[in-house]
């Protein structure tokens, strides 16, 4: 299977360089890198991103009621099953492929080509909102942006955007509610700030918002649950946070509570109101605590403290809306999940233990609603998924010729 779909890939891909050269002039920059496999052969790719979107796609095919989690621009899924996909990226030599999942199965795989990892970062997004992932490619390096709108394991279209100097990071989010991704702009260095208002590969707004202080650093929430993307403020050296509540490119900024830089967070939202959550975790005292968000109303709740060696990570594990907190022991192996409403753990996961060399990542493979947990041994390529139904976990590896070696890294 993997044999047929890499030849069919391999002579899109030759088509693929003609075309481009003829559609875009990309001079030098072909010889830094090996853009033709990002260029799709089909002929309808240009007009895809015009196309009206079918209100039946819109929503997703994840029957998760809180799209915080299953989203494609926040979840990978390139082929938009609701099946969370997997994204590989070779550190030897910079090839970057797509495997498209189906449960503990490998459905599909395809390359996006060869990169200079030194240069070269991603984003995921969903820039034409299909519900299919698509990538913005920036090289940190020259100031490249580029748009890839993926269909599954194909390039349906690739647009160069104009550059940004290397001093600016990308994040991205919706900051007007139309459900395309937008683009955040930060200089760490100046504290600079800008958003592209994008619809598909367009740029159709390219707005300056005012300066923050460089010891800032920008997070994309939604704190208020309108649908439109706001900017929680962090400054990691004095604790301050705050936040700019985002309409389109009008900002109204407001305090939040200092929590020392001792305290770290992870997005989410505890209790499915679609207004993002903050769960602060400090690694010193092992302390933790869940900020349930209401626009600028903070409800805090303490929930028990574990050590330095637990690291959280979030999903939805019981399938209803609200995020629950899974906890790996770094030094033991130990899991557990904690199945949150707000502030209250309703019920804790006694879970097996694992190797402690492992990694976890997290997605909805089988589309039940619930995150699965993948399991990657760095060493030896063996992984495993955990299906997940609330508090328990059904393991299944990943088939022997399915398994990636050792220079292979996911997320
Ligand atoms: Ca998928
Ligand atoms: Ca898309
Ligand atoms: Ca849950
Ligand atoms: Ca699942």
């Amino acid at each position: 299977m993997f044999a047929n779909q890499n030849s069919s890939l391999a002579s899109t891909f030759d088509i693929s360089l003609k075309k481009s050269q003829s559609l875009v002039n990309y001079g030098n920059d072909l010889q830094k890198f090996d853009v033709s496999p990002l260029i799709s052969s089909s002929s309808s790719s240009s007009a895809l991103s015009t196309v009206p979107i079918p209100q039946s796609l819109v929503g997703g095919a994840n029957p998760n009621p809180n799209p915080y989690l299953t989203s494609a621009a926040v979840s990978p899924d390139f082929n938009a099953d609701g099946k969370a996909d997997k994204l590989w990226v070779n550190t030897q030599t910079g090839e970057i492929i797509v495997r498209l999942m189906d449960g503990t199965k490998v459905m599909e795989q395809g390359s996006l080509g060869q990169f200079d990892l030194a240069s070269w970062d991603y984003n995921i997004a969903d820039f034409n909102n299909d519900g299919k992932t698509d990538f913005l490619l920036r090289n940190k390096t020259t100031g490249e942006n580029n748009i890839a709108i993926m269909d599954g394991t194909k390039v349906a279209s690739f647009s160069p955007l104009d550059k940004v100097d290397p001093g600016w990071t990308s994040s991205i989010g919706d900051f007007d509610g139309d459900r395309k991704t937008d683009i955040f702009w930060h200089n760490a260095q100046t504290g600079e700030n800008a958003i592209w208002q994008m619809d598909g590969t367009t740029v159709v707004n390219a707005t300056v918002l005012d300066n923050t202080s460089a010891t800032l650093t920008p997070t994309i929430v939604d704190f208020d649950g309108n649908g439109k993307s706001d900017i929680f403020w962090r400054d990691e050296t004095t604790g301050e946070n705050k936040v700019w509540f985002m309409d389109g490119t009008q900002k109204s900024e407001f305090s939040l509570q200092s929590q020392d830089p001792g305290w770290s967070y992870t997005l989410g939202d505890f209790n499915g109101d679609l207004q993002t959550d903050i769960l602060w975790r400090n690694a010193q005292t092992g302390e933790n605590k869940i900020w349930t968000m209401n626009g600028i109303i903070v409800t805090e709740g303490a929930v028990s403290a574990l050590d330095s060696s637990w690291t959280s990570n979030i999903g939805d594990f019981n399938g209803d809306g609200k995020t629950d907190i899974f906890w790996h022991n770094q030094t033991t192996g130990e899991n557990t999940a904690w199945l949150m409403d707000g502030t209250t753990v309703t019920s804790e996961a006694f879970l097996p233990s694992n190797d402690p060399a492992l990694t976890p990542s997290f997605g909805d493979y089988n589309a039940d609603g619930k995150t699965d947990v993948y399991w990657r041994d760095q060493t030896t390529g063996a992984d495993k998924i955990w299906i997940m139904d609330g508090t328990k976990a059904t393991e299944t590896p990943i088939a022997a010729e399915e398994q990636l070696g050792p220079e292979w890294y996911t997320t």
